[in-house]
């Protein structure tokens, strides 16, 4: 049994023991983390099958990440080792709990060289939705190729496809590139999950229900509008709604939080919900994502969830 299938790069990950700036630091936890499998990972917790496509290099830190990935219950039966290119590291500097940087290490990395040779059809095939990234699109052009055949593939399955843009400036050459690719995923896409600031990146400065209109008239079905730490709005062609989050006193990491919130929408969906759930329980999910220092750690159980929804109530 398979729910979701997705591909991208992950990486080893290291953060410095102390908050402020890195180039002070002197000790660094080493964790695993790449918006893919951390989405993998969130579906993993909430009951989920997941399975990663991806390339890791034949290294220490390779072999590390994916046996984590394996342990955390995701499918890695399609990851392929590289001989030559490395797996790609990335570190994450949290001045203080406003001011969170990242750092990349990846040009060239094993998950770069990914080729459409690489996707297998019949794997695909048995999902019930592809989730897809904007990052891996940005790696290079084999993995911009690698993505477009792979939504292909879903669709001639008709294999659902959710596209988060997670737009990444750091990884793209040229802003018109990055706009010119984004959109084109997003036509292929039945759900797309942009930020209020990455829709104003696609559409220039407008309100949640121009974004909206936009996405769903390039091909959509159903938009996710999320705004943080605000909460989300949703829209299809009959209905939309506006879904607020939750609060957290004190935010640890931000980072992953989109991704958790990504993994509340996809389990959602594939328990039928209706989207006013299936935000709610999203939020949650972000929120609690940044409570816990990494991008996976702090991804909730049900029970948990439940037991957070229940306390914001009272
Ligand atoms: O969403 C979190 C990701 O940004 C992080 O895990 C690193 O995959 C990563 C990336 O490419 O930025």
């Amino acid at each position: 049994k398979l729910d979701v299938v997705t591909i991208g790069e992950s990486m080893a990950l290291f953060t410095p023991d102390m908050p402020g700036k890195m180039r002070y630091a002197g000790n660094f936890s080493r964790k695993f983390a790449g918006a893919e499998t951390n989405v993998a990972i969130g579906l993993n917790r909430l009951g989920f099958k997941a399975g990663w496509i991806s390339k890791v290099g034949a290294d220490e830190l390779g072999e590390g990440l994916l046996s984590f990935v394996r342990g955390e219950g995701v499918d890695v039966s399609q990851v392929k080792r590289h001989d030559k290119a490395p797996t790609g590291i990335y570190f994450k500097e949290l001045r203080h709990d406003q001011d969170v940087r990242v750092y990349y290490y990846r040009a060239g990395s094993a998950a770069s060289t990914l080729i459409p040779n690489d996707i297998n059809e019949d794997y695909i095939a048995k999902a019930k939705y592809l989730h897809i990234t904007g990052i891996t699109p940005a790696l290079s052009t084999s993995c911009y190729e690698t993505i477009i055949h792979a939504i292909h593939l879903a669709k001639k399955h008709h294999v659902k496809v959710i596209f988060d843009p997670n737009i990444r400036m750091k990884l793209w050459n040229e802003e018109q590139k990055a706009k010119e690719v984004l959109l084109e995923i997003a036509a292929k896409s039945d759900v797309v999950l942009p930020g209020m600031s990455e829709a104003k990146f696609l559409y220039g400065e407008n309100g949640s229900s121009e974004y909206a209109r936009a996405f769903l008239e390039n091909g959509a079905k159903i938009v996710i509008l999320k705004e943080g730490s605000k909460g989300a709005h949703y829209f299809t062609k009959s209905e939309s709604g506006f879904v607020p989050s939750y609060k957290v006193d004190r935010v640890v990491d931000p980072i992953g939080a989109g991704d958790g919130f990504a993994a509340g929408v996809i389990a959602g969906l594939l328990e039928g919900l209706p989207l006013e759930k299936v935000l709610a329980r999203a939020n949650a999910i972000g929120a609690l994502v940044t409570m816990v220092n990494g991008d996976v750690e702090g991804l909730p159980e049900l029970d948990e969830i439940d037991r957070f929804m229940q306390v914001d109530k009272e």
